[in-house]
């Protein structure tokens, strides 16, 4: 091969795939949503096997979706079937009948893959054996299982050090499976765990512990339907939480109201038509959001000052609008809170926020009787530099109302992956919880790895300098989810060993470093079997609550292993079949894995007599407990304003997801609430930022992010006149990752600044 051939595209290649517009719909769902579900199911899956599916998903015996964390009802599951249109979809994507397998890899090099957009390598279908590429080579190979296993064991033990390992997890493991994982990285020795929270809601998780004491939400569903408000604050759950559309259509026929903050409108939020009932094809549907707030990206601190200071005039005028009994019993830095309210100038703040003040006076009139208000929001409020304000800015809210461990009141970030929640409650975490720490040392009679590890940008920054040498990844599609796409390929081509732990071929296999292994394992949806005996996993959702999951398919292949297998084996070949956790077994056993979190992680005793029905976690913030934060209070906090200082023509970007993908899975090119049809390669403006710029619609421009003195670009993207605020951009994620640079992200939890990147646009 020359050199020339040698090359790998780390990013997808900047081709266009020829745009249609139609218009953006007014609400999501709805009979077309139906129709798409089951277009997409049927052509991966085949018709029968794709409704037979269907039915035992989000059931209870069934299997929890692949998709998102949103929960399911506790009791009463529709026979209609509980899931959503892009539910579905995560199941079309997982369950597909194509297969890669060993002559896939024979018929085409890396190099090859590589040119082909996400799209492509997605749709390539269920990876079937485990496969290694050696070094120098361009082809993955047949490697055995026992091969693969001893080839890492010895890799890790020939490392200076275990804190030269790099440990990933995305979302989307058991509860079992994480716990291992987890447990073997720190019997190894660090406690670099990074994880694709840092990416996501960290920002929430470090919020929430330090004003509230728990990093995860406080309400359950039924809060949602209970509600007198609910506030949904950058997010768009109609794509990426479809069945949450459901609850606030609950809420709503309760009599509750519903205040959207967002730069867009998205459709979801306008109006539902629940699939579910007829009436809504002959209604309309529902109106969801009472009162919507077009904020400007990353306004929303100035936003919520406003209305915090226009509710706090009415409280000062006739009493009654805060729950000062609340406030004194249970919080601190009231004082602190109110003293900096007043220092701001409304009219600046409302200016800043770019929302009209009558809407604002909308919002506040709703909010100013209520009590049991939530708040819900998503990467909209995490993915800034003040992510971490953002989220401490809706919690001084609600205590302010006294909102939080009440019924229909509290915290609601909803969760990303359907399993991220529970992989952090057992153990994926880069700072070690000395509690847990310590049942480990008595349980199992080692001491785990104290130090502090690597978060997603500090892995990657080591391996990019050398620091860190072998990359192991329990799911997830690393290079392109992460920031920074050619910084983040050049660290893992940097290691001598790259790992990946998946069900789907994807970017991140092709970015090699000297060696590099595919371990296929099962996906939710599959049977797991072992000696017979059919094994179920279990799975935490958004709102805490933790239950069972069984796969009712035929797995993609039989050469494929479950997580759990996998990483015992893994920890086997590394640590001797002498050590003292019973690796093997507990792969073997998964009630024995359930049985030891029950002994180390609290809130899972009887974890495996109750994890068929499901139980919630223990939750202080639910119940109004606050002794273990400062003084035994809540917490309010002085949030500062963002600044974003921008020069001529800057303008500032989001990146976010289309109707049609899940993070970096792609599950096709429209994206049909945003009237966007067959094209991923686009970019939202105001018609009159349009104007200043000279550009017509569909004219082709590049990306420009300038950060640090480094320019970073990202080519050819159609312009479309949107209704987004003036100076804001949106475009989708991940083509838009190069622009993201590595070393910018949020305060205190160090998420990537994917929502608020400055850029300017060229011509192309
Ligand atoms: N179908 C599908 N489902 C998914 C996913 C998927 O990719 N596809 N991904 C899963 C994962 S991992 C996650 S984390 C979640 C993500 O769920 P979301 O957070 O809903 O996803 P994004 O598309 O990133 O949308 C962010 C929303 O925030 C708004 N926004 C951006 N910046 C700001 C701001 O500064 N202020 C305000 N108020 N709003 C802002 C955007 O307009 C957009 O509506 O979804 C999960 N579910
Ligand atoms: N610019 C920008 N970047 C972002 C974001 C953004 O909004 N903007 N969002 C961020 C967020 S919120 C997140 S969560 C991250 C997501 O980052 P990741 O979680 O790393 O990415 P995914 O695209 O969800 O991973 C998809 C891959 O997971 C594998 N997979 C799927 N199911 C399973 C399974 O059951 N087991 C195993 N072992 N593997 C499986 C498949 O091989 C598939 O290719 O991206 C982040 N990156
Ligand atoms: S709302 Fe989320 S978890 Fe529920 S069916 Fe849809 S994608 Fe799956
Ligand atoms: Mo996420």
């Amino acid at each position: 091969m020359d050199k020339e051939e040698k090359k790998v595209q780390v990013v997808a290649p900047e081709k266009l795939t020829g745009i249609k517009l139609t218009q953006p719909t007014t609400y999501a769902a709805g009979i077309t949503g139906v129709k798409v579900a089951m277009d997409h199911a049927i052509k991966e899956m085949g018709a029968v096997r794709a409704f037979q599916t269907l039915m035992k998903m989000n059931q209870k015996n069934g299997f929890d979706c692949p998709g998102c964390a949103w929960p399911d009802p506790d009791d009463k599951r529709s026979v209609l079937g509980e899931y959503c249109e892009n539910g579905a979809k995560a199941l079309a994507e997982e369950a597909t009948l194509k297969k890669v397998g060993i002559d896939f890899f024979a018929q085409h090099s890396i190099q090859e893959i590589s040119t082909w957009s996400d799209y492509e390598i997605g749709k390539s279908g269920r990876l079937t054996h485990p496969m290694i590429l050696k070094e120098g080579k361009n082809h993955y190979e047949k490697i055995e299982w026992q091969d693969a296993f001893e080839l890492i064991g010895k890799e890790l033990n020939k490392l200076d050090s275990p804190n030269e390992a790099i440990f990933y997890t995305s979302g989307r493991s058991s509860n079992e499976a994480a716990f291992l994982y987890a447990l073997f990285i720190r019997a190894f020795g660090t406690n670099n765990m990074p994880d694709c929270s840092n990416m996501c809601h960290e920002s929430s998780g470090v919020a929430l512990s330090q004003t509230l004491g728990i990093g995860k939400g406080s309400v359950t569903l039924d809060d949602l339907h209970k509600a007198d408000v609910v506030m949904v604050i950058g997010q768009n759950p109609g794509t990426n939480h479809p069945r949450m559309l459901s609850a606030l259509q609950n809420c709503k026929n309760n009599g509750g109201k519903i205040i959207t903050i967002n730069p867009l409108a998205e459709a979801g939020l306008k109006k539902f038509k629940n699939p579910q009932k007829v009436v809504d094809y002959f209604t309309g549907g529902t109106t969801l959001t009472d009162v919507f707030l077009q904020v400007k990206i990353n306004q929303d601190v100035a936003l919520l000052k406003s209305i915090m200071m226009k509710l706090n005039q009415m409280d000062e005028s006739d009493g009654d609008i805060w729950d000062h009994d609340f406030i004194k019993n249970k919080t601190a830095n009231y004082q602190e809170l109110i003293q900096d309210l007043k220092s701001h100038d409304l009219q600046e703040l409302i200016r800043q926020s770019g929302v009209d003040e009558n809407e604002i006076n909308d919002a506040v009139n709703i909010l100013a009787p209520a009590k049991k208000i939530i708040i819900c929001w998503a990467m909209g409020l995490t993915q800034h530099k003040n992510g971490v304000e953002n989220i401490k800015e809706c919690v001084n809210l609600l205590l302010l109302k006294g909102s939080v461990g009440i019924d229909g009141g509290g915290t609601c970030p909803v969760r990303g992956h359907s399993n991220v929640q529970g992989d952090r409650t057992v153990g994926i975490v880069h700072h070690p919880n000395k509690e847990s720490s310590k049942n480990i040392e008595r349980v199992f009679g080692f001491k785990p790895a104290m130090e502090n590890g690597l978060d997603t940008v500090g892995s990657i920054q080591a391996m990019y300098e050398g620091k860190a040498k072998i990359f192991v990844a329990l799911g997830g599609n690393f290079v392109p989810a992460a920031s920074d796409t050619y910084y983040t390929a050049q660290a893992l081509q940097n290691c001598d060993l790259t790992v990946s732990i998946s069900t789907k071929l994807n970017r991140t296999h092709l970015i090699r470093g000297k060696v590099s292994l595919i371990l296929p394992t099962l996906g939710r949806s599959e049977k797991d079997h072992f000696e017979g005996k059919e094994r179920f996993v279990t799975v935490e959702n958004s709102m805490g609550k933790v239950h069972a999951s069984q796969g009712k398919l035929k797995p993609a292949s039989k050469h494929l292993m479950s997580e759990p297998d996998i990483v015992a084996n893994i920890a086997e070949a590394t640590l001797g079949k002498k050590h003292v956790v019973p690796w093997m077994a507990m792969a073997k056993d998964y009630g024995l894995i359930r049985e030891k979190i029950g002994e180390i992680i609290s809130g899972f005793k009887g974890y495996n007599k109750n994890a068929k029905d499901g139980f919630y976690l223990p939750n202080n913030a639910r119940e109004g407990d606050f002794s273990k934060l400062p003084g035994g209070k809540a917490q309010f906090t002085v949030c500062k304003l963002p600044n974003h200082q921008l020069k001529e023509n800057e303008f500032i970007l989001m990146t976010i997801r289309s109707h049609d993908q899940f993070n970096t899975t792609i599950y096709g090119l429209h994206d049909r609430y945003r009237g966007i049809q067959n094209e991923r390669r686009v970019i939202f403006m105001n018609p009159k930022d349009m104007d200043k710029l000279s550009l017509k619609k569909l004219d082709l421009v590049d990306l420009i992010s300038e950060y640090d003195g480094i320019e970073r670009k990202a080519n050819k993207f159609h312009i479309i006149p949107y209704e987004i605020p003036e100076g804001n951009l949106a475009s989708y994620f991940p083509e838009t990752n190069v622009l993201v640079p590595i070393n910018h992200f949020a305060d205190g939890s160090r998420t990537p600044i994917s929502k608020s990147v400055v850029v300017r646009v060229a011509g192309h």
